[in-house]
């Protein structure tokens, strides 16, 4: 039985290339809600039919176990799915926070999200339930999901665009970041650059698939070594574009005939 990834678009890719890493023994099925991308711009009750509706459709094709891997949906939608399906579903903000609060030494965090996420405040209310001392800074990057979903991880626009949203936390005095988008990892040479060495960029995949592992180990689903089978994806919008532009991103060959 393979286990579902969900996302808007490519960001989850993020974390399917860490199952990869981390359970290679794993099967894979994405699904990348290409045609409502970016999911940053949206209502509440749009994301909750959107998470709903792909979480409906993964479990229908065997899904074992769902990772939620869109901070957007996790930070909205997450207690609804929980709710109403039998799969583990796990999200991403959960293991961001928690490595962040491993990770900062001053206390404060800065917080790099779509808008519906910062509107949540679903990062801010995860490290303040764990943490009364942290001080948290949330900005809502608003362009930068279009620019990795075009392809676009580096040069003078992308540059321009992280200064822009980096540059206040910086002066904040962050020495943690959270890349609170799965898109973001993509860009997170950008990102350090601007943020300079004295913050740490905190990448939620491989704390996410730590958790995934031991839900799988702990229902007995958790697949051994030497099986090794194709994973599949599906988009609600352009195949060859989600696979041009995504499949490069995380160094994986091209699908052929998409
Ligand atoms: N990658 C998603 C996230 O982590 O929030 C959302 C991207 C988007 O559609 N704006």
């Amino acid at each position: 039985q393979p286990v579902g990834v969900f996302d808007s678009g490519v960001g989850g890719l993020t974390v399917a290339r860490e199952i990869t890493r981390q359970l290679p023994a794993e099967t894979i099925i994405y699904y990348g809600d290409t045609a409502h991308v970016p999911y940053g711009s949206r209502t509440v009750d749009e994301l909750i039919g959107f998470a709903d509706a792909i979480a409906g459709f993964l479990i229908a094709k065997g899904a074992k176990a769902i990772v939620d891997a869109c901070n957007t949906t996790s930070a909205v939608a997450l207690p609804y799915l929980q709710k109403k399906y039998q799969v583990p579903i796990i999200g991403v903000i959960e293991p961001g926070i928690i490595e962040a609060l491993r990770a900062t030494q001053n206390g404060r965090i800065g917080v790099m999200a779509t808008e519906a996420t910062v509107a949540s405040n679903a990062h801010r209310e995860a490290l303040l339930a764990r943490s009364g001392e942290v001080q948290v800074f949330a900005r809502a990057c608003p362009k930068l999901v279009p620019l990795v979903e075009a392809g676009l991880v580096s040069g003078p626009q992308v540059e321009a665009a992280v200064a822009e949203y980096v540059e206040p936390l910086v002066e904040a005095g962050i020495d943690t970041l959270i890349l609170g988008c799965t898109h973001y990892p993509f860009l997170a040479p950008v990102i350090q650059e601007v943020a300079g060495p004295g913050v740490t960029l905190i990448d939620p995949a491989a704390a996410t698939v730590r958790e995934l592992k031991e839900v799988l180990a702990a229902g007995g689903g958790l697949r051994l070594p030497h099986f090794s089978q194709a994973h599949n994806f599906f988009v609600s919008g352009d195949a060859r574009a989600f696979s041009e532009v995504g499949f490069k991103l995380v160094g994986w060959p091209e699908l052929k005939g998409a």
